[in-house]
């Protein structure tokens, strides 16, 4: 939760930034959470790993999540290289699912940083998770956590297509927001 704290104030001053110097903020919104024990065993048990503190440590980086949700597709990679700027993290590992989406149709775009955090008598670098995505992509991707990843309940093949359709017409939403606004931006 400190390290998450960090990479949150990290994210705020960005945006604070941005809502002084610019007429518009990239980031809409910017949410966390922290996983819970159940979650993280659940997970465990998922890939196979045994439950214990020394491979929970070293395995589940996403102990810490934060979600950053902006307007456009460009702000998202705007963001992340803003971040991948920054000395005093660790880039441990980037999913560009926008560029090369799930199966079921996810889109999202992942950086695991790791920072450290200076404890009364140890330094200890600490992994989180930064997901980011559009306004559009977060409506799908809650939906879909709900209906189904998360869910015990089969779903038919005819359900899936009808969701990885649905993902697949919001990212064309995305890019044609994108190409209006930044029509609109050259015009000015
Ligand atoms: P929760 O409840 O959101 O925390 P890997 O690192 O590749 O071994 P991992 O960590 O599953 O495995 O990586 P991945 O695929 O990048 O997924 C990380 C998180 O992205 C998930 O965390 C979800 O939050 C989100 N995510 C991934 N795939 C999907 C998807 O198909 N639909 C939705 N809605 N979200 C997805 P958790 O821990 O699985 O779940």
């Amino acid at each position: 939760s400190c390290a998450m704290r960090e990479i949150c104030t990290k994210l705020e001053n960005l945006s604070q930034e941005f809502e002084l110097k610019q007429a518009r903020n990239p980031i809409q919104h910017i949410d966390h959470r922290l996983k819970k024990p159940e979650s993280i065993r659940n997970k465990m048990l998922q890939k196979n790993l045994p439950l214990e503190y020394e491979v929970m440590r070293d395995e589940i980086t996403d102990i810490g999540g934060i979600r950053v949700i902006c307007s456009y597709i460009n702000d998202i990679y705007a963001i992340s290289n803003m971040l991948k700027q920054q000395d005093d993290l660790l880039i441990v590992r980037e999913k560009d699912y926008i560029s090369n989406p799930k199966k079921n149709g996810y889109r999202s775009y992942h950086l695991i940083v790791a920072i450290p955090i200076f404890l009364s008598s140890d330094k200890q670098i600490i992994p989180v998770e930064i997901q980011m995505r559009t306004m559009a992509m977060d409506f799908w991707a809650s939906l879909e956590h709900q209906l189904r990843y998360k869910s015990t309940a089969s779903v038919s093949d005819s359900t899936r297509m009808r969701l990885t359709n649905i993902a697949e017409d919001i990212f064309n939403a995305d890019m044609e927001m994108q190409q209006i606004y930044e029509e609109i931006i050259a015009m000015e």
